[in-house]
């Protein structure tokens, strides 16, 4: 036994219980009243046997050279020594720099990783790519995709409205009643990238309760609120619909205010002439929005009126965004709050995220954060990041995005380290051809992947377990000290070491490191920070012994109070200063799928449209509840839900009667993308023709060697569409997707997704 030490994740702090080097147990950091049970993914996650074990080499590859292939994904690795294998990647790029340029290496490398502010994959990977040159890179993320274009447009930030979010005691103590448009998921708030220490929601909620406070939810499904509330399940995909209606009655009944919308908003005009229908001949009233969502009309009306007659929050989750016109619903939202007038006022007004990510809500650190130094990128190329598969399948041609026309670098080497774009990105068939066609793919990672499996050279990672760190994000006050627990698994390596290494070989290994090793740099980063602070802290061991060190917040926010108090002391960094619910600058840009203010476009995934006819149920690929992405799939809460090895499908129980689907049967989900398996569970909690599977379930192709193999375990991106929001944002739109169901007949095929792929010894690699 060793001593026991905090340690933190995306999803709480623990103190972990090690026995030989690997990790038997947690305990959740006391003073969280409601830790997350993604902490049991943790025991037996050090030598588990997905790890990566030594650094590999795809046979192919190292038979072949660097070149197209479409053996990725089925070829057999090769092991080879750490010299060995830095000097083979370093060679190759350097032979990638010299013949193709800088650009042509992708590094946009998305994805969460690890907690850790210094051996942050994305953070170490970005700053190796920068001294190298450069590369091209991404914009955005898969979480807010289209939020991170639009707002900035409409609002004047997008991560303001996270950070700086109404906080869950003023919403407790001055909110009457709380519209939430895709529900307030305890799921979700479990987690929070870089760490979090408390997870007040489930409380926060009901104390609100207790207060009189009424909750109404909008969602297809009962459970993304947790407890007692109102709910209205849509025709998934019509939310703005909903929202419209809300809106025309507030417009057409006298509850709207206009002193708000004049001294506070821009365009409330002309989007009120589209709203009363007064061009295009239709208004969006209630009885329209019925037609559309299926929700009773007079209860649309009575809400807006419930709305307008007390203190009321109209929350949207972020899954309402990942959508095809992703833009609208948030957009929408905010334009719904602000004809309600209540935005700045304690308790009023709008929020994103609430459910989405544990940090709405919470108060924000009121001083920076520690951080690794990453230096610029000379490289100016860049796609918003779910254009992967597009980036590598079409070189040279054009996309539209956010007024620019972007042209498609052409691509040899893809490199990632820290995400895993078999969980991340859509139409996984597509993906599988976009990454045969560069001559090289890299992936550093702690474990197998299906990413990993793709990659023609194989860096092996250590987990935050081996390796000291210190953790904090913005809205929790506590910087923790993440103890190693346990020595480097294997033959793998802490990513900056990995860089170190190679930076040495390529001749910039100085300016990599500027001399430190690691846990000099644990120290440099923090002295960094300390000096540059307005109040003392202490020392850097005084906060390693101690094991945490708390940071002052700015509790009890109102979004946007102070432009409430002042707008022109106060100004939004939009065009006007106001909020903008028209926009001349996207009315400009001319595009079809969205236009100067919010409005309904008609979805291409959803049940009243043609592709239903073919595919008659709604897919949600939400985020699941039993784990972090993909992250630790093979851990015991994330098992623990499997239905026969696969991922838990749920389905009404009038939709599974009907295709004779019983619980716990094997069924096989597709449409004309591709196909998975899952595990069927019966819930009336569903929307009919709605059915959920999250995503996560490690990609498992049952045959690796066919790029349109359908997955035997329950990945949803085998079936989603890998199309941007629009052109404005281009974001993911992975949260909808149509498909087929039916009962799997016969014995279903193993679930190899977490056995490593096959190794060949290296005497036999030049076969
Ligand atoms: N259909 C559909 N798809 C979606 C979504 C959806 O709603 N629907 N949601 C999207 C969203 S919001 C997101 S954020 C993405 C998430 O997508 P990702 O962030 O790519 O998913 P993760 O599973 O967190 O991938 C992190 C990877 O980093 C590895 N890792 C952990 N620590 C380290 C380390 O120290 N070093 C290295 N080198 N690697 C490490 C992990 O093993 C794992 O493979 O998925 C998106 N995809
Ligand atoms: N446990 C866990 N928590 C997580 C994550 C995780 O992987 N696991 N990932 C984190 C990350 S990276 C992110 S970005 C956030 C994502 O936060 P979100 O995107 O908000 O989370 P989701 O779970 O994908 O979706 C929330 C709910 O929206 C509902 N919904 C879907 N479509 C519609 C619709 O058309 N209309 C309405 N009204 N509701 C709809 C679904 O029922 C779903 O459960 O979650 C974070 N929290
Ligand atoms: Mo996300």
């Amino acid at each position: 036994m060793t001593r026991p030490a905090l340690s933190h994740s995306h999803w709480g702090a623990f103190t972990p219980e090690v026995r030989d080097g690997e990790v038997i147990g947690v305990t959740p950091l006391g003073t969280d009243t409601d830790p997350s049970p993604l902490l049991q993914n943790i025991p037996g996650s050090i030598r588990h046997r997905a790890r990566v074990t030594a650094p590999s080499v795809r046979r192919g590859w190292l038979r072949d050279g660097p070149g197209p292939s479409t053996a990725r994904g089925s070829d057999e690795y090769v092991e080879v020594s750490w010299d060995e294998l830095t000097e083979l990647l370093a060679a190759e790029l350097r032979r990638i720099v010299d013949t193709h340029g800088n650009e042509a290496i992708y590094g946009g490398s998305y994805g969460w990783a690890s907690a850790g502010r210094f051996h942050h994959a994305q953070s170490q990977v970005h700053r190796f790519l920068k001294l190298l040159g450069g590369y091209t890179f991404s914009r955005h993320s898969y979480s807010l995709g289209a939020t991170g274009v639009i707002m900035p447009h409409v609002i004047g930030t997008h991560d303001g409205l996270f950070k700086r979010s109404t906080s869950w005691d003023v919403i407790v103590e001055n909110t009457d009643l709380l519209v939430s448009f895709g529900g307030i998921a305890l799921k979700n708030t479990g987690v929070n990238h870089g760490g979090t220490t408390a997870h007040p929601a489930r409380d926060a909620l009901n104390r609100f309760r207790g207060r009189g406070g009424r909750i109404v939810s909008f969602s297809p499904l009962r459970d993304d609120i947790d407890g007692e509330c109102e709910w209205h399940a849509p025709v998934p995909g019509t939310d703005v619909a909903v929202m419209l209606a809300l809106a025309h009655v507030l417009a057409t009944e006298g509850l709207a205010d206009l002193t708000f919308l004049r001294t506070y908003c821009a365009g409330y005009e002309r989007f009120e002439r589209y709203l009363l229908g007064t061009d295009d001949g239709v208004p969006k009233s209630p009885e329209w929005a019925q037609n559309l969502s299926g929700l009773d009309a007079g209860g649309l009306r009575s809400l807006a009126r419930r709305m307008a007659a007390g203190r009321t929050l109209v929350t949207v989750s972020w899954s309402l965004q990942r959508v095809r016109h992703g833009e609208q619903a948030p957009w929408m939202g905010l334009t719904l709050a602000a004809m309600l007038g209540q935005i700045g006022i304690p308790g009023g007004g709008f929020g994103h995220g609430y459910g989405s990510m544990n940090e709405p809500g919470l108060a924000p650190v009121s001083c920076p954060l520690p951080t690794f130094p990453q230096g610029p990128n000379p490289v100016e190329t860049f796609i918003p990041v779910a254009a992967i598969s597009e980036l590598l399948l079409r070189p040279g041609q054009t996309l539209a995005y956010n007024g620019q026309t972007l042209t498609l670098p052409d691509i040899r080497c893809v490199y990632w380290a820290g995400g895993n774009p078999f969980h991340h990105h859509q139409n996984l068939p597509r993906l599988r051809r976009a990454l045969a066609r560069v001559d090289t793919v890299v992936v550093h990672d702690p474990v197998w992947t299906a990413m990993a499996k793709h990659a023609d050279i194989v860096v092996p990672s250590t987990t935050s377990l081996e390796r000291d760190d210190f953790s904090g994000s913005r809205n929790d006050p506590l910087l923790v000290a993440m103890k190693a627990v346990a020595p480097p698994y294997a033959n793998s390596r802490d990513d900056y070491t990995t860089f170190s290494a190679l930076a040495d070989r390529l001749g910039f290994g100085a300016q990599f490191t500027e001399g430190r090793t690691a846990s000099e740099w644990l120290r440099h980063i923090y002295a960094e920070w300390a000096g540059a602070l307005n109040f003392p802290v202490p020392s850097f061991d005084e906060f390693w012994d101690s094991g945490s060190l708390e940071l002052p917040t700015d509790p009890g926010l109102t979004l946007l109070s102070d432009f409430r108090e002042n707008p022109d002391a106060h100004p939004l960094h939009t065009p006007s200063g106001r909020i903008e619910i028209f926009s001349e600058t996207i009315d400009g840009f001319g595009y079809a799928d969205c236009g100067g203010h919010p409005r309904w476009y008609e979805p291409t995934e959803w049940l009243k449209g043609k592709r239903a006819e073919h595919f008659p149920l709604h897919l949600i690929a939400n985020q699941p509840r039993t784990r972090l992405h993909s992250q630790l799939d093979f851990g015991r809460t994330s098992q623990g839900s499997k239905v026969q090895g696969r991922e838990p499908l749920r389905m009404h129980p009038g939709d599974a009667a009907a295709r004779g689907i019983a619980d716990g049967d094997v069924v096989r989900v597709f449409n004309d993308r591709g196909a998975c398996l899952a595990g069927a569970v019966l819930d009336e909690g569903l929307r009919p023709r709605v059915v959920q599977l999250s995503t996560g379930a490690w990609f498992d192709p049952i045959d690796p060697a066919d790029p349109d193999s359908p997955c035997a375990h329950g990945n949803p991106n085998v079936l989603t569409d890998d199309s941007g929001t629009s052109s404005l944002a281009q974001g993911c739109t992975g949260q909808h997707v149509l498909v087929q169901i039916e009962r799997f007949e016969g014995t279903p095929p193993p679930v190899r997704a977490h056995v490593p792929p096959r190794f060949v010894p290296r005497d036999q690699s030049r076969y």
